[in-house]
């Protein structure tokens, strides 16, 4: 991919209807909380829509080639986020690769299998990271990024989330994001600290 010319953060694009360009119901409760007041109808992935392979070596590749293939294909606005973990001790794996990390069949089976990696290591600082793109059909994006570090308990804790949510306490909280609701975990969450300056720019 090459599209490398971002908007500046203010731009005007005219809203309706965005595509939410994802496969993961964890990320779709996330945007819907967090883009309620700018009053977008957001738009489920087609059924009959596939998204791309992930083929990027960054999650800002990875971020465009998701929203931008999905805009051209429906000739609408597309959001999509490429996120991972990022865990000290790992030397910074699984980052991009967070969603195949093990090549784990499932969540819980991802969870066990980083356990694992960090048994008797004393070391459980990580970091979530995230970028979100919002990409127009005629090719121009907007490109917004957060972080959040914290540490990573010896075991899960906490129904709510996805992914790695069970086990990550981040700083200043001693609760993990599972044990969070989704309303809580936004304006500390990576993703929610992305999506507040999408929500700036656009005047929510
Ligand atoms: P899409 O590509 O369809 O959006 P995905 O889950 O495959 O869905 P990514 O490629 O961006 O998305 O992988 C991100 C992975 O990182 C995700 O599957 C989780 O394992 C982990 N992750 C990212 N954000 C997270 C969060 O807020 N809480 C827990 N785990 C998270």
């Amino acid at each position: 991919m090459t599209q490398e010319t971002y908007l500046p953060h203010d731009a005007e694009h005219r809203i309706d209807r965005v595509v939410v360009a994802t496969s993961n119901p964890g990320k779709v409760r996330e945007f819907a909380e967090a883009l309620a007041s700018l009053g977008w109808q957001l738009e489920p992935l087609p059924k009959d829509v596939e998204m791309p392979e992930e083929t990027g070596s960054s999650y800002q590749e990875n971020a465009s080639l998701k929203a931008c293939t999905i805009a051209a294909r429906l000739g609408l606005p597309a959001l999509a986020d490429d996120s991972g973990l990022e865990v000290d001790a790992l030397d910074g794996q699984p980052g991009i690769y967070s969603a195949r990390f093990g090549n784990c069949a499932n969540d819980t089976e991802r969870n066990t299998y980083l356990l694992d990696k960090l048994r008797d290591q004393s070391d459980r600082r990580a970091h979530f990271h995230s970028v979100v793109i919002l990409a127009y059909p005629d090719g121009d994006l907007e490109c917004y990024e957060g972080t959040v570090s914290g540490t990573l308990l010896e075991g899960p804790r906490g129904q709510d989330g996805f992914g790695y949510d069970p086990l990550f306490v981040p700083d200043g909280d001693t609760r993990t994001f599972a044990e969070m609701s989704v309303e809580e975990k936004r304006p500390v969450s990576h993703r929610g600290l992305a999506l507040k300056q999408l929500l700036e720019a656009h005047g929510g």
